[in-house]
């Protein structure tokens, strides 16, 4: 009898214990984008496998295209890092597109904050990720920051296509700043159909890969990160001064990680506590 009466109360913790883990199952599971305490926006890039590389021609270092899995959600800022980013984060302003920059004749008294910092080399892009992961109010929340990975970036310029450019076949003025004589604000122009803005074209996007241009014939097919050295760090996406061959999605470039280069700039992904 009494072994009776104790089943129904253990049954009663077993349910009390499964509802205190149900918040954080829903949470974890929330698909809303992610607003840092500087006010950055990143969209949720859910898990997914995709052609990687040229389908449709394209350069040798395209080549095989093949099928790449990203195995982790990942979150990734929604724009470039702008110019009053970089300038909140590492307390200067690099960037060639500046009214104290180089191009200050050029730019005059226009206000650049919300244009992409560009300038910027690939150990100053990490840097910004490690200061901004510093920051007490994003170590308080548990977000840190690193630039995506090649795979990553390929994954969410596509959001989903296969054509050249995510518009396409074509890549206009109406979609993208390219072939022009200077970066516009970042958002200028529609978004890809994952929310993402200015992947193709406006600055090239630092990568965390090494390059080697024979990369695909052997990366694997999940979560490739590069191979393990290399004389130049990926860029992606093509810049303001680019014409639309090198905007593509699948389009591979490098830079020496010691280089500044007015066409540079970054994007970067933050980890939220919990998705490491
Ligand atoms: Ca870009």
């Amino acid at each position: 009898m009494e072994h009776f009466t104790r089943l129904p109360a253990t049954v009663a913790w077993l349910l009390a214990f499964l509802l205190l883990l149900c918040p954080a199952v829903t949470y974890s599971e929330d698909p809303r984008p992610l607003t840092n305490s500087l006010g950055m926006r990143f969209a949720k890039i859910s898990a997914g496998s995709f052609r990687m590389g040229a389908t449709d021609g394209g350069d040798f270092d395209e080549q095989p295209a093949h099928t790449a899995r990203i195995s982790r959600d990942f979150f990734l800022g929604v724009y470039e890092i702008t110019q009053a980013d970089w300038q909140t984060v590492m307390g200067e302003n690099p960037s060639w597109f500046s009214p104290t920059g180089p191009a200050r004749a050029d730019v005059g008294k226009r206000d650049t904050r919300c244009h992409p910092v560009d300038h910027v080399t690939w150990h100053e892009a990490v840097g910004f990720c490690r200061r901004l992961s510093d920051l007490p109010a994003e170590k308080q929340a548990g977000r840190t920051y690193r630039l995506p990975t090649e795979a990553e970036w390929e994954f969410a310029c596509r959001a989903g296509t296969t054509t050249t450019f995510s518009t396409g076949h074509e890549l206009s003025p109406r979609h993208a700043c390219f072939a022009t004589t200077e970066p516009k604000p970042v958002g200028s122009f529609p978004p890809n159909a994952w929310g993402l803005f200015d992947m193709h074209g406006n600055v090239w996007e630092w990568c965390a890969d090494w390059y080697d241009p024979g990369y695909f014939v052997r990366s694997p097919a999940a979560d490739p990160t590069g191979p393990p050295e290399g004389t130049g760090k990926v860029i992606r996406g093509g810049a303001w001064n680019s014409t639309a061959t090198y905007c593509r999605s699948s389009n591979r470039d490098f830079t020496r990680a010691t280089r500044r280069d007015i066409g540079n700039g970054l994007r970067v992904v933050c980890v939220p506590i919990g998705a490491l």
